[in-house]
């Protein structure tokens, strides 16, 4: 293999343990793979390259476990993450699994049930500052309905800000480095769910007490279960300055969360999402200095093999399109057709240095003399980059 393209920790390649463990168990078939140990996925991703792991408190101390059980659980898994050298940059909290939080967890009607959830965010929060993550998710995928007079949404944003505004002064109190990543989701598992995408997510964001401290972990297929452009999304969140974490995956448009391997959707917008998360905007605008993440499942067809296939799969794919990004900015053609495009000139403020309201009204060429026809009969020349950008990432060019 090509040396650039083998996996290395400094890559900063993080992996869920719920992916790699996921047993495929779906709504309409049982598990086809047998249960994996965290301490083995720890070392096997290890093994293949990667930087670290994340996970849900349950991912590595079961739902329920007493005290003892508890500190055995986390005894292993801290010893395979001191033998590997593994990071756990980012973790979160199940609020989504058990019964109890069928009808919402920060959301629920049931104020217990609210109470119970903030709990078991904080005690997953104290580990996660032992374990030294500096982000902590929330994907709130029970926070939502199915039947809309069944809640009140508008009490529900209320609730949702409680919490969050709650769990960051715990933060703050207790003076751990870290930071809050919301997950935007349309739907799964719930017919629809609050903050379905970046855009409402940053809203809500807005909001918040304690805002600064508060971000996105947008996933790719996520966006696209709503139809959306996902390279626009994550464009935005990183003008916003609220990148702090992405989940990088595939998925073929609106449908079931497919959570494919990155790239095995929408490769096209694979490719322009590496070139914005590698390069940034092409006019300066901020690239994404965070952990590259991968929230996917391997097939339900596959074996355990297929597991470890998968997983060097996300790795090498991001590695591929990283290059192929490169040698798409390198390439004098493209340069060529990007100015012929016009591109650069959206640098270039619309108002000059100074220049007032008063000053455009009393620019002729901005109006008067105007020649709309002339400017509506020019191209553009997207095609001409579409293209150029097809071909490099065929390897054609
Ligand atoms: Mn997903």
């Amino acid at each position: 293999m090509d040396e650039e393209l083998a996996p290395r920790p400094e890559h900063r390649f993080t992996f869920g343990l719920w992916t790699v463990g996921w047993q495929a168990r779906d709504p309409f078939g049982d598990a086809t793979r047998p249960p994996l140990d965290p301490v083995e996925s720890v070392h096997r991703l290890a093994d293949l390259g990667a930087y670290g792991v994340t996970f849900h408190d349950d991912d590595v101390v079961p739902f329920g476990s007493d005290d003892a059980d508890r500190s055995d659980h986390l005894k292993r898994f801290r010893a395979a993450l001191d033998e590997t050298g593994m990071a756990v940059p980012m973790v979160t909290t199940n609020l989504f699994t058990h019964p109890a939080f069928k009808e919402g967890a920060f959301t629920a009607n049931d104020r217990e049930v609210r109470r119970f959830a903030i709990r078991k965010v904080m005690r997953n929060l104290d580990l996660a500052a032992e374990l030294g993550a500096d982000t902590y998710v929330l994907w709130g995928g029970r926070e939502g309905s199915e039947v809309d007079v069944a809640k009140d949404a508008q009490l529900a944003f209320e609730r949702y800000r409680e919490a969050i505004d709650l769990l960051a002064g715990y933060v703050e109190d207790q003076g751990y480095g870290i930071r809050f990543a919301l997950e935007p989701k349309p739907n799964e598992p719930r017919g629809d769910i609050f903050l379905p995408t970046v855009g409402h997510a940053l809203a809500f964001i807005s909001t918040l007490e304690h805002a600064d401290m508060v971000g996105l972990n947008p996933e790719v297929g996520h966006e696209q279960m709503s139809n959306l452009n996902v390279t626009h999304g994550i464009a935005q969140a990183l003008w916003h300055g609220k990148l702090f974490h992405i989940d990088l995956n595939g998925q073929h448009g609106p449908k079931f969360d497919q959570d494919l391997v990155f790239g095995h959707g929408d490769l096209l917008s694979a490719f322009a999402l590496v070139d914005l998360l590698e390069h940034g905007g092409p006019g300066g605008g901020p690239a994404y200095d965070g952990p590259r993440h991968f929230d996917y499942k391997p097939l339900r067809t596959e074996a355990i093999d297929g597991v470890w296939a998968s997983a060097a799969a996300n790795m090498r794919t991001y590695l591929l399109l990283a290059e192929r990004a490169r040698a798409f900015r390198a390439d004098p053609e493209v340069q060529e057709a990007l100015a012929a495009a016009g591109v650069p000139q959206l640098s270039t403020p619309t108002l000059a240095p100074g220049e007032t309201w008063a000053d455009l009204v009393a620019d002729p060429t901005a109006f008067e003399s105007f020649d709309a026809d002339a400017k509506g009969e020019r191209s553009h020349g997207a095609t001409r980059l579409d293209q150029l950008a097809v071909e490099h990432l065929l390897g054609a060019r």
